[in-house]
């Protein structure tokens, strides 16, 4: 009995738990279909861990990376001018607590790594005057430390106040950002930028920035002794007083990449490179960019190099600049040389002018320096006095495989329509094609002065015109042809 009753009692606790248990069984069978079963959930939960892992992993790497870099990032969040409440407590906050770009450029100069600072595609207005102070509490935003702007598409907006940044040695990287309505104090240069440090321009855009005063030079960049690099950039509408429209360098090591320098100007004290200016014992290298419709009020209306600079334009495109400069060593349309190495290789220098009174040099002036082209077009420039395509005077010019066609020159007096020498130069011609070139008086082609030497080898010269000598014109000097001398006059 006792037996029967624990069977009984058995059985009913059997029952209960299979009642118990049959709706579980039918939920869990449901839920099995929707792939929410215990397994599931585990196999989820587990998931659930792997991404969190992953995700702190991330997060791991990431900070590691920052300690690697030793790099601080700051995030501008409010567009307004404002300056940091605490300087040097690590944090980019301004009186309200919010981030502005000036207050995350005075925190990045007060940390000891490098900063990052992050911009939205915004306008950021700089509104706390007071040009000529070096703090970055007022006018443009100094900088003293390694500083990268990553703008992701903004516009900082000098207002007039006075420059965007002014680089006082360490960094500054700029990316994806377009500086305008830079305007410093009279006399000083760098209408956007001024840097003796390190300034890398990538994906930048410079427009309508502008120097004023005695001897005010960049009107975009002022590049003082230091390195500049830029590429995938444009400057364009810039202007300046004594040089540079865009870029001037002093010194310095300058290298464009993939730059478009348009519509810059220079003028009128004394106005030259209208797109870019060097001054002193610089280097220079322009590739692969574009120098357009820049114009200077007397000397190298797309390009300027100095007496002992070294210029290297490769593979760009210098057309359409204009070089309004009076006297007879004055022009260079579209690049001057004033006594220093200039090689222009790969690209094309076409449609300048030298439209001064006596300019010359419509496409190229080398103004006693030494002058190297190769693999280039020089077609349809314009000089009033000499040298449509290229005047040199004195000094080295070398052209190997140079296509010279379409240049002009006219009316004062209009000789050398292709090239033309002036002085006691040297000009070499080799592999090279001079054709369709005018002169309004002499050499059509080529004109060779009283006491140069000009030796042309392996060229063809046809089809080109002028009163006295269509193709080439000798004035007195040494001017050989396939080694046949061209007579005088
Ligand atoms: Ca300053
Ligand atoms: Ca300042």
């Amino acid at each position: 009995m006792r037996r029967s009753t624990r069977s009984l009692a058995l059985l009913a606790a059997a029952v209960l738990t299979l009642a118990m248990m049959s709706p579980a069984l039918a939920h869990s069978s449901q839920d099995d279909r929707r792939g929410g079963g215990p397994q599931q959930e585990d196999r989820r939960a587990e998931a659930e861990r792997d991404r969190r892992d992953s995700r702190n992993r991330t997060d791991r790497d990431r900070r590691d990376r920052r300690a690697r870099d030793g790099r601080l990032a700051f995030a501008v969040n409010v567009t307004h001018d404002t300056v940091a409440a605490n300087i040097g407590d690590g944090k980019c906050a301004d009186a309200s607590g919010q981030c502005s770009l000036r207050a995350a450029v005075q925190e990045s100069n007060a940390a000891s790594s490098p900063a990052v600072i992050k911009l939205d595609a915004k306008v950021y207005q700089l509104t706390i005057a007071g040009a000529g102070e070096n703090e970055a509490a007022r006018g443009d935003l100094d900088i003293t430390g390694d500083v990268v702007v990553d703008g992701r598409g903004a516009t900082i907006d000098a207002a007039g106040l006075d420059r965007a940044f002014d680089v006082q040695g360490g960094s500054l990287w700029l990316q994806k950002v377009t500086l305008t309505g830079g305007a410093p104090s009279a006399g000083e240069g760098g209408g956007a930028v001024r840097s003796t440090g390190t300034l890398s321009l990538k994906r930048v855009h410079l427009t309508a920035n502008a120097v004023t005063g005695d001897g005010a030079s960049g009107g975009a960049v002022l590049n003082d002794g230091g390195v500049l690099h830029a590429e995938h950039s444009e400057m364009r509408n810039n202007t300046a007083i004594r040089a540079g429209g865009a870029i001037e360098a002093v010194a310095g090591t300058t290298n464009l990449d993939r730059v478009v320098l348009a519509e810059n100007h220079t003028g009128p004290a004394p106005g030259n490179g209208g797109g870019l200016h060097l001054t002193g014992a610089g280097a220079v290298t322009v590739t692969n960019s574009v120098v357009v419709r820049n114009t200077a009020t007397a000397e190298g209306g797309g390009l300027w190099n100095s007496a002992t600079g070294t210029m290297d334009v490769r593979h760009s495109r210098v057309n359409g600049n204009v070089a309004s400069g009076g006297d007879a060593d004055q022009g260079g349309g579209g690049l001057y040389n004033d006594g220093g190495l200039l090689t222009v290789s790969g690209g094309q220098v076409k449609g300048n002018a030298a439209d001064g009174a006596a300019g010359s040099g419509g496409g190229i002036l080398n103004n006693e320096g030494t002058l190297v082209v190769s693999s280039t077009v020089i077609a349809g420039n314009s000089a009033k006095r000499a040298g449509g395509g290229i005047e040199a005077v004195a000094g080295t010019t070398e052209l190997d495989r140079v296509r010279l066609a379409g240049n002009n020159t006219g009316p004062a007096p209009g000789n050398g329509g292709g090239l033309h020498l002036t002085g006691a130069g040297a000009v070499t011609v080799t592999n090279s094609v001079v054709v369709g070139n005018t002169a309004t008086a002499e050499g059509g082609g080529l004109w060779n002065s009283a006491t140069g030497t000009m030796t042309v080898t392996h060229t063809v010269i046809r089809n080109n015109h002028a009163p006295e000598g269509p193709d080439v014109y000798n004035d007195g000097g040494t001017f050989l042809v396939d080694g046949e001398p061209v007579p005088v006059g």
